[in-house]
């Protein structure tokens, strides 16, 4: 168990972060459950409230494989989208965010469930170390983008044709790197990002591309943990 002198003053600002978030869980929610360790923090302390007899109604649906076992190593309640097609809260973290709160995610790999859930619910927080705040998507960090194995080639030219330099995710033993559904993820780098609407438009027309890590309009509200303090905006 880490405890909070030999946590980093990143990690901190990450536990920080997911614990003011989880603030917002009222009782009897369905509550989606990023990935990712800031979000993991949302999970332990879900748990530890539940251990003092406290949100012990609070479902999770989990974006991840990872998300999922660790909720269930520690005793939190599990549903699905099927039987909780509507989730009212989902706390989870990012890879880079702009000041119109838009985002990158899938650094973690969980890019598409992670959007499925963002878009079944009703409130998404988002929760990051200042770190993550940036001027212009892209700036910090690459898109990943998520490809059916079949006519994956085919998916790198094109990605290439929009600008990007493409990295395709290594796995363990320098394997190809896939995803919970099975498919694989290219990092693209674009760089400063000028319109991110356009560049997320054309990914989602391309057959083949399942999912891309650019987050638009999804993010009702962000907490931010730095030295300053910990702010919530929304
Ligand atoms: C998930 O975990 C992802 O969308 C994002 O890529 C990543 C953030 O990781 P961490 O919280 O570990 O920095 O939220």
């Amino acid at each position: 168990m880490t405890s909070a002198s030999d946590e980093s003053e990143v990690v901190r600002f990450k536990r920080l972060a997911a614990e003011r978030a989880v603030d917002s869980i009222q009782p009897g929610m369905v509550v989606g459950l990023g990935s990712g360790s800031t979000a993991a923090f949302v999970v332990r302390r879900l748990a530890a409230l539940r251990a003092e007899g406290r949100l012990t109604d609070v479902v999770g649906v989990p974006t991840s494989v990872e998300t999922e076992v660790l909720a269930r190593s520690l005793g939190v309640p599990l549903t699905t989208l099927e039987e909780h097609p509507v989730v009212d809260l989902t706390i989870d973290g990012a890879d880079e965010v702009d000041p119109q709160l838009r985002l990158i995610k899938g650094g973690g790999g969980a890019l598409l469930r992670e959007k499925i859930v963002a878009q079944a619910s009703r409130r998404e927080i988002i929760v990051v170390d200042a770190g993550k705040l940036s001027p212009r998507l892209g700036t910090r960090w690459p898109v990943p983008v998520e490809v059916l194995p079949f006519g994956w080639r085919s998916q790198a030219l094109f990605l290439e044709g929009l600008g990007a330099r493409i990295t395709r995710r290594e796995g363990p033993g320098g394997t190809p790197y896939r995803t919970d559904q099975g498919n694989l993820i290219f990092d693209c780098a674009f760089g400063p990002i000028e319109r991110p609407e356009e560049l997320a438009a054309k990914l989602e027309a391309r057959a083949g591309i399942v999912a891309h890590g650019l987050f638009i309009g999804l993010t009702s509200e962000l907490v931010v943990a730095s030295p300053e303090g910990v702010e919530h905006r929304r």
